[in-house]
């Protein structure tokens, strides 16, 4: 089983199934093909990925891009992990907000992004921090959706642990590369609404032993 991933220090998205794989108990050989290093990036991509972008995981003769999707897949072979909430609300809402964090925050994503932003500044997942961009209302907004999510799964499903719906689940693997522009851009949540759980939350992702696995593995721990 191969994971092709981005650039280790800064491909967010890459870290999403991988977060899924290694709770199944699985490890993944790590591929990683450098986005934006030179011209040719692009072709290097597409040689290994049919839609041009990673993570994507080689397994069983398939091809499977997309992180979401190789998180259902794994969810999917490895339904004893629990990797979703057990409980059928908890459960449809985890599908929710995985699904709202996989298509939206669109102005997040963008203006708190992470590689090598216009001014040739490098924006890694794991530092050095840098002071916030002035915010536009889109992002302004993204932040304070977030917060209504971290509070509100925190507070109606977080009791039996930690994590947004208590145990670990994909709901948190997603949510995990937010919190990495969170703490990296200084973004304050308390201005957009948190009562301190959201902030709790983010430090709780942060810290997270398979984060920190691939902090090591990326060579900057
Ligand atoms: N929907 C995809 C998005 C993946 C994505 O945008 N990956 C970035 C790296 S983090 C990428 O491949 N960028 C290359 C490009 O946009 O050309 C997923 O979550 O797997």
């Amino acid at each position: 089983m191969r994971l092709i991933v981005g650039n280790m220090i800064f491909s967010t998205w890459s870290l999403r199934p991988w977060l899924v794989l290694r709770r199944a108990g699985l490890d993944p050989e790590l591929v990683e093909v450098q986005l934006y290093g030179d011209d040719d990036w692009k072709a290097r991509l597409f040689e290994v990925s049919p839609t041009g972008k990673v993570p994507l995981l080689q397994v069983e003769g398939e091809a499977i891009p997309d992180s979401l999707a190789i998180s259902l897949w794994c969810a999917d072979r490895h339904p004893d992990k629990g990797l979703w909430p057990a409980e059928p609300v908890a459960r449809a809402q985890a599908f929710a907000v995985v699904c709202e964090m996989h298509s939206g925050f669109a102005a997040l994503r963008t203006e708190c992004g992470m590689g090598m932003d216009a001014q040739g500044v490098l924006h890694t997942m794991f530092g050095p921090d840098r002071s916030p961009p002035p915010a536009s209302a889109a992002v302004e907004a993204d932040v304070r959706r977030l917060v209504e999510i971290f509070t509100g799964c925190r507070g109606r499903f977080g009791a039996g642990g930690p994590y947004l719906f208590g145990d670990w689940s994909i709901a948190d693997a997603f949510f995990t590369p937010v919190a990495t522009r969170i703490r990296h851009f200084q973004i304050d949540l308390a201005a957009h609404g948190d009562d301190g759980t959201a902030r709790a939350y983010v430090e709780t992702l942060l810290a997270d032993p398979f984060v920190q696995e691939w902090k090591r593995r990326a060579g900057v721990a």
